[in-house]
């Protein structure tokens, strides 16, 4: 039994094939016999945008007509990884397409490879962006997402020599069929200049803002296609362009290249995506990143608002706007700008309406991961914003400071949104709770830990403005089309409408004993598994066993995430088994994903030192292939999708207090695997609904992380406590896994001594080992182990993406849906 299709668009097969064939001849200029994979692909995607574009057009018009409330997500980061396949399913043709492509001689799989990630953003921030618009569609409520229309995504990681080399990444070098260009949407955005203060006749007082420069804004539409189909909301994404690119005076006067500089300044705007989530990068042109897609959806959602009405009155009642992490901030300062310099109004209304239209998620607590723009940044390039911003950071110090902590100037100078120093900052997030109705955190702990550690005198001014929204994954990727097998097994155990109501997979739960629902559980995995054996043999030339313990760290490189303390228990494995090959442990096979970014040098060592050990590993034979490591380049969703289906073991081992949520724990947990993880972000609340007794919980929690830093933190105690650490550690300095270059991997031993081993990663070595030897024998007893990740497999519906839209609709957004004819 397949997944439930829908009834009111769906094709049949034949449909399907005269489509396809139709398309292949008319859209891509080909026919049957010539046609590359390239083309059957485009030809596939036309037939599918067929009845996207229906739903489209449906959607917008019962919006429209409605005049209903929208949520407009402004987010810097889109990791859509592929549509092909989810649209398809979405749409409730993918069993159609299929069997279309089969009987025209094509591999529907094959076919589906010619797409390339749309790469969009670098993590969990992105591809939780990617999810939420997933679900708004499927939820039928108004929603635009709002972002950039990078000409290169995240880049693509190449593994040379073991080291991470970065290439460009050009996802729609050869067009993509999902997107449409509106150039009657174009936007222009002014820069740099000065402001003017001017005297009308009534003798008020304006300020006009003299740009120096204007871009233009494309916008892109990408149809975001709700499961069955009904809603299909869109993601627009702005593409700069210069304003007059080409000078034909300079030009005809012998100025080829001067003529065409205008037109590179503008277009590198949208470039490039800045291939770091945690920290501030390429300064003036991000920030001018940052303005520039703030600036064009604004004006789109305002032009949207005007063709209903007359005034700014009801603007609040219509537009929500929420602020994925600080990058929209300035989406603040330049909404007043808009109010009060161009629509005329005075501050206190314009200011009313900001305070009721922005919401912000905060999604890490790191303070580097913070942002703030030096102010003759802002100066130089948003003049008129920093006057802005100056006044809303007064009347919040005189006014709102003031009241609850009277001549209190050291309370002043900590909560100004300005920061004091050598260079005087604008702190973003401080602007956002500032103005913002609500403020989230994106997993329960940490909505606490936001409360608590990062804005505490803002929660004692303003409690309600507090709130959580704990993260949630689609299903409809991250299962139904990502692991098709079980996808089925539970269409016949639950029934199909899990995909939209993801608790009634607990339903299954009831089987978790029965013997053969194990088995067939346990096959599916294991199909999974030698899926992924294979891709490991084709893109790393490395064999590994299906029968072997599956251990998977896929997620960004980071030192809080703490890869290298996989890195130091392998070690200890590998050390284990030389020194007694007949050592108890069954085969395992350690399998890591992950981009660095290109300035982390650490970051990219470790990445460094992983594929290393592998070679030596793995190319041991006095081990007897009891261990295998595996780092598989260039991880991306695509791969995600392989990965997530076939872990046993999902690592999750952030130091308790720095990883908000985690989203890839979800995924595997719904795949049925087993989590080893610390009590961080959502692994507690993933504990939580699986049960303790089916979660491997190891390392400090959040109150011991703190009390030991507290206390003076010495990583030489545990050096020096503890053998079996002390003798990898100092393994890393020999040149046993560098033959001939001591020290290489020195530097990784070096961050965890000297350099203070910031995330405790010597201080939860111990209770790592000794847990994964729990894991490890429970999978021994591999009836237990079906047991356990049924389990979880079958309790994790609350992750679903859909649920948190309720929340932030709930708590938040107060959006009603629409559903259109
Ligand atoms: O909320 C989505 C995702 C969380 O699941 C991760 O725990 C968190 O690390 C990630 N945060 C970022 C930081 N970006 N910034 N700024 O990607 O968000």
């Amino acid at each position: 039994k397949k997944a439930k299709a829908t009834n009111t668009v769906a094709l049949s097969k034949d449909q399907f094939k005269d489509a396809i064939v139709k398309h292949l001849r008319s859209t891509c200029g080909t026919d049957e016999a010539r046609a590359n994979n390239q083309a059957w692909w485009k030809a596939t995607c036309a037939a599918v945008n067929e009845l996207v574009f229906e739903r489209l057009t449906e959607t917008s018009k019962a919006n429209a007509e409605k005049d209903s409330r929208a949520v407009h997500y402004l987010s810097l980061e889109f990791l859509m990884g592929r549509l092909t396949v989810n649209n398809m399913h979405n749409v409730g043709v993918f069993g159609a397409a299929r069997d279309a492509l089969a009987d025209l001689g094509k591999d529907v799989n094959d076919i589906c490879d010619e797409e390339p990630d749309m790469a969009l953003g670098n993590g969990g921030l992105g591809r939780l962006a990617a999810c939420f618009i997933d679900s708004l569609a499927t939820l039928n409520y108004p929603a635009v997402g709002y972002g950039i229309h990078y000409e290169h995504g995240l880049f693509r990681q190449e593994i040379q020599g073991g080291r991470q080399i970065e290439r460009p990444d050009s996802w729609r070098e050869y067009g993509n069929p999902w997107e449409i260009c509106r150039p009657e949407s174009i936007q222009e955005v002014p820069l740099y200049g000065y402001v003017e203060t001017v005297f009308g006749e009534d003798g008020k007082m304006r300020k006009v803002w003299h740009a120096g420069r204007q871009i233009k804004g494309v916008p892109w539409d990408i149809p975001v296609v709700g499961y069955e189909a009904k809603t299909v909301n869109v993601l627009r994404l702005w593409e700069s362009k210069a304003a007059d690119f080409f000078d034909w005076d300079v030009f005809n006067a012998g100025g080829y290249i001067d003529s065409q500089s205008e037109k590179s300044q503008a277009e590198a705007v949208s470039k490039v995506l800045y291939p770091n989530d945690e920290s501030e990068a390429g300064k003036e042109l991000r920030l001018i990143q940052q303005y520039f897609f703030c600036a064009c959806s604004l004006k789109d959602i305002i032009r949207r608002y005007k063709r209903n009405h007359s005034d700014f009155s009801q603007f609040s009642k219509q537009a929500v706007i929420q602020l994925n992490d600080t990058h929209p901030t300035v989406a603040i300062p330049e909404l007043m700008r808009i109010l009060i310099d161009e629509e005329g109004l005075v501050w206190d209304d314009a200011w009313a309406i900001c305070k009721e239209t922005f919401a912000y998620t905060n999604h890490t607590l790191l303070p580097e991961a913070l942002e703030k723009w030096a102010v003759y940044l802002f100066e130089k390039v948003l003049p008129r914003h920093l006057e802005i911003i100056y006044e809303i950071n007064r009347r919040f110090l005189e006014d709102e400071v003031e009241a609850k902590w009277p001549g209190n100037d050291e309370m002043k100078r900590h909560l100004s949104i300005i920061e004091e120093g050598e260079t005087r900052m604008v702190r973003m997030a401080f602007l956002c709770v500032v103005t913002c109705f609500k403020t989230n955190g994106v997993a329960a702990m940490h909505s606490e830990l936001v409360k608590e550690d990062l804005f505490p005198e803002f929660y004692e001014l303003w409690p309600e403005r507090f709130v959580n929204v704990t993260n949630g994954v689609t299903p409809r990727r991250w299962l139904l089309a990502c692991n098709e097998q079980l996808a089925n097994m539970y269409n016949e155990t639950v029934g199909t409408d899990w995909p939209l109501k993801l608790d009634e997979l607990k339903g299954a739960a009831k089987f978790a004993d029965d013997a053969k629902f194990q088995k067939n559980f346990m096959a599916i995995k294991r199909e999974k598994k030698v899926e992924l054996a294979d891709k490991i043999e084709e893109l790393c030339g490395i064999k590994v066993s299906p029968d072997a313990m599956f251990n998977v760290l896929i997620k960004r490189l980071h030192e809080y995430k703490r890869q290298h303390l996989a890195l130091l228990h392998i070690l200890a494995l590998y050390r284990r088994l030389l020194e007694n090959p007949d050592y108890d442990m069954g085969p395992q096979v350690f399998i890591f994903g992950s981009k660095a970014a290109p300035g982390y040098k650490l970051a990219k060592d470790i990445i460094y030192a992983i594929n290393k050990v592998a070679d030596k590993v793995n190319n041991d034979p006095r081990i007897k292939d009891k261990l295998k490591v595996v780092f598989m380049p260039n991880y991306r969703v695509t791969l995600a999708e392989k990965l997530f289906p076939a872990g046993d073991v999902s690592l999750q081992i952030s130091t308790a207090g720095y990883e908000a949520s985690g989203t890839g724990n979800m995924k595997f947990a719904l795949n049925g695997a087993l989590t080893l993880g610390t009590m961080d972000g959502a692994n507690v609340e993933i504990r939580e609904e699986v049960g303790d007794e089916n979660i491997f919980i190891f390392g400090m929690d959040c109150d011991e992380v703190k009390a030991l830093k507290a206390a003076g933190y010495n990583p030489w105690d545990y050096y020096y406590g503890n053998p079996e650490l002390k003798a990898v550690l100092d393994w890393l300095e020999t040149d046993f896994f560098t033959p001939g270059a001591p020290g290489e991997l020195a530097s990784i031993k070096h961050s965890l001594l000297e350099g203070g081993d910031p995330y405790l990663v010597l201080a939860d070595f111990e209770s790592f080992t000794t847990q994964y030897t729990a894991v490890d024998v429970a999978y021994r007893d591999q009836k237990k182990w079906a047991k356990m990740a049924i389990i979880n497999s079958a309790s994790v519906g609350k992750f679903n993406s859909d649920r948190s839209i309720e929340d932030y609709v709930d708590r938040i957004w107060k959006l009603e849906k629409v559903m259109p004819n």
